[in-house]
């Protein structure tokens, strides 16, 4: 049954019953229709609680159903007005979560008692849409337009104490929500119920909420990028300052009409799938998620207290894990812990901040600094983070095979190094996995994990789980050099660079790609990450500095195309933000504003000069279309080579480490919705005039995918299970 009564004496107790969150489906609503009004009719029930299944109210409207064909057809307004009429007193008792359309069910129950540890919010925004429940009109009407506005514009889920001060629950609780709701119902039998209407109440407000709203909208506009729910989510609010209730759910209405027709929620839902199934791998040989038991993981380590090093420490030490924190030298090892106390104090504060810490301790685990790799004899799992260097990291991985426990899991934090090769100098390549964090690693919600040629399913389960643990998004890829993020940048960062040979500034491809909604345009990024990064790796293969051989092209390497631009720099110390100078000037090294360099358009000009390049005339458009199509097309080679398992994965990684808008999916569902045959067409042209740059080679699986019509992201997995799989 989707929703159950039983009754306390004179009390209905409704119950939503939809594991596993008790979303509100077709058959939850059809449900609710009519537990309600036999409720309301029977003349021996005085009130009504209304609650959820297994310790969780409702997480809001069933998703699944937006883009199904049989979209809804029960108005989840239509029910919270007959709630809201009912004169017999509701109380709904939150328990686990109240979201989206749980919270907006909650809200029209006249009073609303929660568990401590419950949440509430209206999230809808992180989905592309905005609460269309009566959720944008009552909860002003209850806590204001500052307050409501937070809530919904940035979609947080608020702590139940938090919710008692806003005014949004009446009662928190530490024991049963639903005893304490069912007293309170008793209470309450016989007292007016009008003022606990919130739809007929007005927005109280001493503030000129236009002026107000209108800077709101234009923080917003900034913030996200393209994104069209927030707007959204600010006018729905507006309109419930200025308009009476119902033409403001008229509003709410049309809002979400219009929202639906940009098809960035169709992008977002997608991406919140994909998030959620990214988790359920499927190894060739038939182990899965599913099937494979995570090992335990009480205690880690980690090698290495670099700024990687720092923040998975952090990131263990949040989730309560004990950890040991171990660096070569005292110097270094002073200054990690410095680094990494400071970042543990801001985390207390948080918790503090959330009423989690518990009366025991702050709520973080415990970290232990060391020089001596004795000390890690009994720990259960290591991540080695020290630089990113091939024989560093061997001569670490053979201290650790021979000090650590056998049955110790052994994890690098390597952007792109072969997993393998670093496993050949164990003992244990099975328990040898690639864990890549993404900087600041205490912050950033992805996590690559990196199966090894020997890794076993269970160090798999143990490092996907781990990633859990620290609130992370962990996404299974195969071993290949920079596994999947990083090889997809390769392409897409020498477009942006050839754009500079052709005649474009840095500040101008950035912003092309920026309007576009990434949260940074590469050279800005590149100036983030450090120009050096990537020219000692250059250096390393032979391509630049003393071991060109003499009487190469400046702009070929091996007949291909290549753009000498970042390693010039580089020579001239511009490394990006850390030195003060790179593609932009900051105001110090270390500084963040990046000012547009005239220095670096005069180098620009003279290099087009030296080298002849005629100035093309390109558009914005055209910038994207390189930049993002080579990017996608890498993608695809990566499905053709089985690095990832699906078009989710690749999406998930990029939404969560590359700053990719959400609102539009991830790179694979861009491609999708702007049509394969598409990209294909303008890959196809730009690779027949330029033979030399084979990134832009269409990809053998985009044209198997064009020639069959270009079938929707969800049907592709079909074409791929003919690939190898190497995960
Ligand atoms: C809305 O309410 C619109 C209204 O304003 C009015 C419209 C007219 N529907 O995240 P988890 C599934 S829009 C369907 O792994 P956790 C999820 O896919 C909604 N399914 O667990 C997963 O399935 P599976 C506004 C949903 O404990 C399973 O539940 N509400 C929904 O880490 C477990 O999820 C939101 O945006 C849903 N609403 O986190 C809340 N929610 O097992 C979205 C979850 O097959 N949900 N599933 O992979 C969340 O934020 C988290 O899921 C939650 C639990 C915090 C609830």
């Amino acid at each position: 049954m989707a929703a159950t009564r039983s009754l306390s004496r004179t009390v209905a107790l409704i119950k939503i019953n939809h594991p596993p969150v008790n979303a509100l489906s077709t058959p939850v609503c059809e449900a609710l229709i009519k537990e309600f009004a036999e409720a309301i009719k029977d003349p021996s029930i005085e009130a009504i609680v209304l609650c959820g299944a297994n310790g969780k109210f409702c997480a809001g409207a069933d998703i699944r159903e937006f883009s199904s064909a049989s979209r809804r057809t029960v108005s989840l307004e239509g029910i919270n007005a007959e709630i809201e009429s009912s004169k017999k007193p509701v109380v709904a008792a939150i328990e686990g979560v109240a979201l989206g359309g749980g919270l907006e069910l909650a809200l029209s129950c006249h009073y609303r008692v929660a568990h401590i540890k419950a949440v509430v919010g209206l999230p809808e925004v992180l989905i592309g849409i905005l609460p269309a429940a009566g959720g944008t009109q009552r909860l002003p009407r209850l806590i204001g337009i500052p307050a409501a506005l937070d809530i919904i514009v940035r979609g947080r889920h608020v702590p139940a104490t938090e919710a008692f001060q806003l005014g949004i629950v009446d009662e928190v609780v530490q024991s049963s929500a639903i005893d304490a709701a069912v007293q309170m119902a008793r209470k309450v039998i016989g007292k007016p119920l009008a003022s606990r209407r919130l739809s007929t109440n007005t927005v109280q407000y001493n503030i000129n909420v236009d002026a107000f709203l209108d800077t709101a909208l234009e923080k917003a506009k900034r913030q996200f990028r393209g994104a069209q729910a927030p707007l959204a989510c600010i006018d729905a609010v507006r309109a419930s300052a200025q308009l009476p209730y119902q033409r403001g759910i008229e509003k709410e209405r049309q809002l979400f009409a219009s929202l639906w027709a940009t098809g960035q929620p169709q992008a977002q839902q997608y991406a919140f799938f994909a998030e959620r199934n990214v988790g359920k791998w499927t190894l060739p040989s038939g182990e899965r998620w599913d099937n494979v038991r995570p090992c335990p993981v009480r205690t880690a380590a980690v090698i290495g207290l670099g700024t990687m090093g720092r923040g998975i420490v952090t990131s263990l030490s949040k989730a309560n894990i004990p950890v040991i924190a171990l660096e070569q030298d005292t110097k270094q090892l002073d200054l990690g812990k410095k680094a990494v106390n400071g970042l543990l104090e801001r985390e207390a504060e948080k918790l503090k901040k959330q009423g989690s810490s518990s009366p025991d301790g702050n709520g973080l685990g415990s970290v232990h600094f060391t020089l001596n790799f004795e000390d890690l004899k009994e720990v259960d799992l290591v991540i080695e983070a020290v630089y990113e260097n091939m024989n560093l990291k061997k001569e670490v991985f053979r201290k650790l095979s021979s000090v650590m426990k056998p049955d110790a899991f052994l994890c690098t934090n390597t952007s792109g190094l072969d997993i393998d090769e670093i496993a050949s100098v164990t003992h244990r390549p099975e328990l040898v996995i690639g864990t890549h964090f993404f900087s600041p690693a205490n912050i950033m919600r992805l996590l690559e994990v990196v199966r090894g040629r020997h890794t076993s399913p269970t160090t798999i389960a143990t490092a996907m789980s781990l990633g859990k643990t620290l609130g992370k998004v962990a996404v299974l890829v195969g071993n290949c050099p920079l596994f999947v993020g990083n090889r997809m940048l390769g392409p897409y960062l020498d477009q942006a660079n050839y754009l500079l040979e052709e005649g474009y500034y840095p500040e101008e491809v950035d912003q092309a790609l920026e309007e576009f909604g990434f949260a940074m345009g590469p050279f800005r990024m590149m100036d983030l990450a450090g120009l050096d990064v990537g020219w000692r790796s250059r250096m390393e293969k032979g391509l630049t500095g003393s071991r060109v051989p003499p009487g190469t092209p400046a702009r070929q390497r091996e007949g291909k195309r290549y753009c000498p631009l970042a390693d010039m720099l580089c020579e001239l110390g511009r490394f990006g933000q850390k030195s003060g100078k790179g593609w932009y000037q900051y105001e110090k090294p270390g500084g963040r504003n990046a000012r547009p360099d005239p220095w670096i358009r005069d180098f620009l000009d003279k290099y087009r000069n030296t080298y002849h390049i005629k100035q093309q005339a390109i558009s914005p458009e055209q910038i994207l279309q390189r930049c993002l199509y080579a990017l996608i097309n890498e993608g695809f080679r990566i499905l053709e080579d089985g690095i990832a398992s699906g078009p989710e994965d690749i999406d998930v990684i990029y939404n969560n480490g590359y700053g990719w808008p959400k609102h539009r999916g991830g790179p694979m569902f861009h491609a999708s919705a702007v049509g394969l045959h598409e990209v294909l067409m303008v890959l196809e042209g730009y690779h027949k005039a330029n033979p030399d740059v084979p990134s832009m080679k269409p990809s053998f699986l985009l044209k198997k995918l064009a020639a069959v019509g270009g079938p929707p992201i969800k049907e592709w997995r079909t074409q791929l299970g003919k690939l190898p799989n190497k995960l």
